[in-house]
Protein backbone atom coordinates (compact mmCIF):
# COMPACT_ATOMS: atom_id res chain seq x y z
CA UNK A 1 0.00 0.00 0.00
CA UNK A 2 1.01 3.45 -0.46
CA UNK A 3 1.74 6.07 1.64
CA UNK A 4 2.10 9.97 2.16
CA UNK A 5 5.34 10.87 4.10
CA UNK A 6 3.47 12.47 6.68
CA UNK A 7 3.58 13.44 10.11
CA UNK A 8 3.38 11.91 12.62
CA UNK A 9 4.08 8.30 10.62
CA UNK A 10 2.98 7.49 7.30
CA UNK A 11 -0.85 8.24 6.03
CA UNK A 12 -2.01 4.99 3.97
CA UNK A 13 -3.48 5.85 0.89
CA UNK A 14 -6.98 3.92 -0.08
CA UNK A 15 -7.92 1.92 -3.04
CA UNK A 16 -10.59 5.13 -3.81
CA UNK A 17 -8.58 8.36 -3.84
CA UNK A 18 -8.68 10.90 -0.80
CA UNK A 19 -11.03 14.15 -1.89
CA UNK A 20 -9.53 17.03 -1.69
CA UNK A 21 -11.34 19.15 0.58
CA UNK A 22 -10.64 23.04 0.12
CA UNK A 23 -11.86 25.02 2.67
CA UNK A 24 -13.41 28.73 2.35
CA UNK A 25 -10.46 30.26 0.11
CA UNK A 26 -12.82 33.16 -0.41
CA UNK A 27 -12.38 37.01 -1.23
CA UNK A 28 -14.30 37.41 1.81
CA UNK A 29 -10.81 36.41 4.09
CA UNK A 30 -8.41 37.49 1.67
CA UNK A 31 -8.83 40.77 -0.10
CA UNK A 32 -9.05 44.12 1.50
CA UNK A 33 -12.74 45.14 2.36
CA UNK A 34 -13.85 41.51 3.22
CA UNK A 35 -14.90 40.10 6.27
CA UNK A 36 -11.62 39.13 7.48
CA UNK A 37 -10.34 42.79 7.25
CA UNK A 38 -13.47 43.80 8.96
CA UNK A 39 -12.03 41.31 12.01
CA UNK A 40 -9.45 43.61 12.25
CA UNK A 41 -6.91 40.59 10.27
CA UNK A 42 -3.87 41.76 8.32
CA UNK A 43 -5.14 39.33 5.13
CA UNK A 44 -2.18 39.61 3.01
CA UNK A 45 -0.71 37.13 5.38
CA UNK A 46 -2.99 34.24 3.74
CA UNK A 47 -2.03 34.73 -0.60
CA UNK A 48 0.32 32.65 0.10
CA UNK A 49 -1.61 29.63 -0.14
CA UNK A 50 -3.27 30.38 -3.23
CA UNK A 51 -0.61 28.71 -5.87
CA UNK A 52 0.08 25.71 -3.78
CA UNK A 53 -3.72 24.82 -3.74
CA UNK A 54 -3.21 25.56 -7.46
CA UNK A 55 -0.74 23.17 -7.86
CA UNK A 56 -2.73 20.56 -5.83
CA UNK A 57 -5.88 20.90 -7.75
CA UNK A 58 -3.95 20.74 -10.83
CA UNK A 59 -2.70 17.20 -10.31
CA UNK A 60 -6.42 16.25 -8.66
CA UNK A 61 -8.27 17.75 -11.97
CA UNK A 62 -5.54 16.31 -14.12
CA UNK A 63 -6.14 12.56 -12.38
CA UNK A 64 -10.00 13.62 -12.18
CA UNK A 65 -9.89 12.44 -8.42
CA UNK A 66 -12.90 14.17 -6.15
CA UNK A 67 -12.17 18.25 -5.24
CA UNK A 68 -14.87 19.47 -3.01
CA UNK A 69 -14.78 23.75 -2.07
CA UNK A 70 -16.09 24.95 0.87
CA UNK A 71 -17.52 28.60 1.46
CA UNK A 72 -18.44 30.56 4.54
CA UNK A 73 -22.06 31.86 3.43
CA UNK A 74 -25.25 32.90 4.87
CA UNK A 75 -28.56 33.41 3.15
CA UNK A 76 -29.48 36.89 2.26
CA UNK A 77 -32.68 37.25 4.92
CA UNK A 78 -29.54 36.05 7.62
CA UNK A 79 -31.89 33.21 8.87
CA UNK A 80 -29.36 30.59 8.88
CA UNK A 81 -26.88 33.22 10.83
CA UNK A 82 -27.30 33.52 14.63
CA UNK A 83 -27.35 36.26 16.00
CA UNK A 84 -24.75 35.20 18.29
CA UNK A 85 -22.37 35.28 15.29
CA UNK A 86 -23.14 38.51 14.02
CA UNK A 87 -22.66 40.18 16.62
CA UNK A 88 -19.21 38.57 17.76
CA UNK A 89 -15.70 40.82 16.56
CA UNK A 90 -15.32 43.96 17.36
CA UNK A 91 -16.03 45.67 14.03
CA UNK A 92 -17.82 48.21 12.62
CA UNK A 93 -19.51 46.36 9.56
CA UNK A 94 -20.63 42.96 10.08
CA UNK A 95 -22.49 39.70 8.67
CA UNK A 96 -24.83 40.99 5.78
CA UNK A 97 -23.17 44.69 5.96
CA UNK A 98 -22.77 46.03 2.93
CA UNK A 99 -19.13 46.78 2.27
CA UNK A 100 -17.05 47.10 -0.97
CA UNK A 101 -17.06 43.93 -2.48
CA UNK A 102 -20.69 43.38 -1.56
CA UNK A 103 -22.69 42.51 1.71
CA UNK A 104 -20.37 40.37 3.90
CA UNK A 105 -20.27 36.55 3.66
CA UNK A 106 -23.51 36.71 1.81
CA UNK A 107 -23.89 34.07 -0.56
CA UNK A 108 -23.91 35.06 -4.35
CA UNK A 109 -22.25 38.50 -3.40
CA UNK A 110 -19.21 39.50 -5.30
CA UNK A 111 -16.85 39.11 -2.10
CA UNK A 112 -18.25 35.55 -1.19
CA UNK A 113 -16.84 33.80 -4.21
CA UNK A 114 -13.93 32.12 -4.41
CA UNK A 115 -10.36 33.46 -5.71
CA UNK A 116 -10.19 33.90 -9.15
CA UNK A 117 -7.33 31.45 -9.39
CA UNK A 118 -9.33 28.79 -7.44
CA UNK A 119 -12.47 28.81 -9.38
CA UNK A 120 -14.65 25.77 -9.14
CA UNK A 121 -14.75 23.82 -12.04
CA UNK A 122 -17.89 21.82 -12.98
CA UNK A 123 -18.42 18.30 -11.65
CA UNK A 124 -16.69 20.20 -8.39
CA UNK A 125 -18.78 20.52 -4.76
CA UNK A 126 -19.06 23.94 -3.90
CA UNK A 127 -20.70 23.81 -0.63
CA UNK A 128 -22.39 26.89 1.59
CA UNK A 129 -21.96 26.71 5.03
CA UNK A 130 -23.45 28.69 7.60
CA UNK A 131 -20.84 27.51 10.11
CA UNK A 132 -17.18 27.17 11.20
CA UNK A 133 -17.17 23.30 10.04
CA UNK A 134 -18.26 22.19 6.97
CA UNK A 135 -20.41 18.79 7.99
CA UNK A 136 -22.85 21.31 10.20
CA UNK A 137 -26.36 22.05 8.46
CA UNK A 138 -24.46 20.95 4.93
CA UNK A 139 -24.71 17.75 2.78
CA UNK A 140 -20.94 17.20 2.95
CA UNK A 141 -21.26 13.68 4.75
CA UNK A 142 -23.87 12.31 2.65
CA UNK A 143 -21.58 13.36 -0.82
CA UNK A 144 -18.45 11.66 1.16
CA UNK A 145 -20.72 8.56 1.55
CA UNK A 146 -22.37 8.28 -1.60
CA UNK A 147 -18.99 8.19 -3.10
CA UNK A 148 -17.63 6.16 -0.82
CA UNK A 149 -14.79 8.32 0.11
CA UNK A 150 -12.86 7.84 3.39
CA UNK A 151 -9.57 9.70 3.40
CA UNK A 152 -9.62 13.63 3.43
CA UNK A 153 -6.99 16.16 2.56
CA UNK A 154 -7.31 19.24 3.52
CA UNK A 155 -6.22 23.11 2.41
CA UNK A 156 -7.98 26.05 2.70
CA UNK A 157 -8.51 28.91 5.47
CA UNK A 158 -8.09 29.97 8.01
CA UNK A 159 -5.92 27.05 9.90
CA UNK A 160 -7.57 26.92 13.63
CA UNK A 161 -11.01 28.25 12.34
CA UNK A 162 -12.46 26.67 9.54
CA UNK A 163 -9.89 24.26 8.68
CA UNK A 164 -9.22 22.71 12.27
CA UNK A 165 -13.06 22.67 13.00
CA UNK A 166 -13.73 20.83 9.84
CA UNK A 167 -10.86 18.20 10.40
CA UNK A 168 -12.52 17.71 13.83
CA UNK A 169 -15.70 17.20 12.29
CA UNK A 170 -14.76 14.50 10.04
CA UNK A 171 -12.30 12.72 12.88
CA UNK A 172 -15.77 11.72 14.68
CA UNK A 173 -17.33 11.32 11.37
CA UNK A 174 -14.56 8.24 11.30
CA UNK A 175 -12.79 10.15 8.17
CA UNK A 176 -8.89 9.66 7.90
CA UNK A 177 -7.67 13.31 7.84
CA UNK A 178 -4.32 14.90 6.37
CA UNK A 179 -3.75 18.74 6.00
CA UNK A 180 -1.28 20.10 3.48
CA UNK A 181 0.61 22.35 5.86
CA UNK A 182 2.28 24.99 3.13
CA UNK A 183 -1.80 24.94 1.67
CA UNK A 184 -3.43 26.27 4.87
CA UNK A 185 -2.55 29.94 6.73
CA UNK A 186 -3.41 31.26 9.36
CA UNK A 187 -3.93 35.60 10.32
CA UNK A 188 -1.96 34.41 13.62
CA UNK A 189 1.04 32.68 12.26
CA UNK A 190 1.42 31.22 16.24
CA UNK A 191 -2.04 29.75 15.94
CA UNK A 192 -0.98 27.86 12.32
CA UNK A 193 1.53 26.29 14.07
CA UNK A 194 0.14 25.24 17.08
CA UNK A 195 -2.81 23.83 15.31
CA UNK A 196 -0.63 21.65 13.24
CA UNK A 197 1.33 20.40 16.46
CA UNK A 198 -2.19 19.55 18.35
CA UNK A 199 -3.80 17.54 14.86
CA UNK A 200 -0.87 15.43 14.78
CA UNK A 201 0.24 14.87 18.81
CA UNK A 202 -0.61 11.86 20.58
CA UNK A 203 -0.28 9.76 17.78
CA UNK A 204 -2.45 11.67 15.19
CA UNK A 205 -5.43 12.87 17.62
CA UNK A 206 -7.26 14.69 15.05
CA UNK A 207 -5.11 13.08 11.81
CA UNK A 208 -1.70 13.72 9.65
CA UNK A 209 0.24 16.42 8.28
CA UNK A 210 2.20 16.71 4.89
CA UNK A 211 3.78 19.09 2.36
CA UNK A 212 2.15 19.75 -0.26
CA UNK A 213 5.31 18.00 -2.40
CA UNK A 214 4.73 14.98 -0.14
CA UNK A 215 0.99 14.86 -0.78
CA UNK A 216 1.54 15.01 -4.69
CA UNK A 217 4.40 12.85 -4.88
CA UNK A 218 1.91 10.38 -3.29
CA UNK A 219 -1.16 10.92 -5.19
CA UNK A 220 0.45 11.06 -8.52
CA UNK A 221 2.38 7.50 -7.72
CA UNK A 222 -0.98 6.15 -6.55
CA UNK A 223 -3.65 7.04 -8.59
CA UNK A 224 -1.24 8.56 -11.98
N1 LIG B 1 -11.81 34.58 11.37
C1 LIG B 1 -11.19 33.49 10.93
O1 LIG B 1 -10.01 33.26 11.21
N2 LIG B 1 -11.85 32.60 10.16
C2 LIG B 1 -13.19 32.60 9.84
O2 LIG B 1 -14.00 33.39 10.33
N3 LIG B 1 -13.62 31.67 8.92
C3 LIG B 1 -12.81 30.70 8.34
O3 LIG B 1 -11.80 30.29 8.90
N4 LIG B 1 -13.12 30.29 7.12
Amino acid sequence: MNTINAKPYPYSLPDKAPALIIIDMQRDFVETGGFGSALGNDVTLLTKVIPVIEKLLRVYRRLNLPVIHTREAHQADLSDCPPSKRRRGNCSIKIGDPGPMGRLLIDGEPGNNIVPALQPLEGEYDIAKPGKGAFYATPLHDILKQQGITHLIFAGVTTEVCVQTTMREANDRGFECLLVEDATESYFPEFKQATLDMITAQGAIVGWTATSEQVIQAIEKTYG
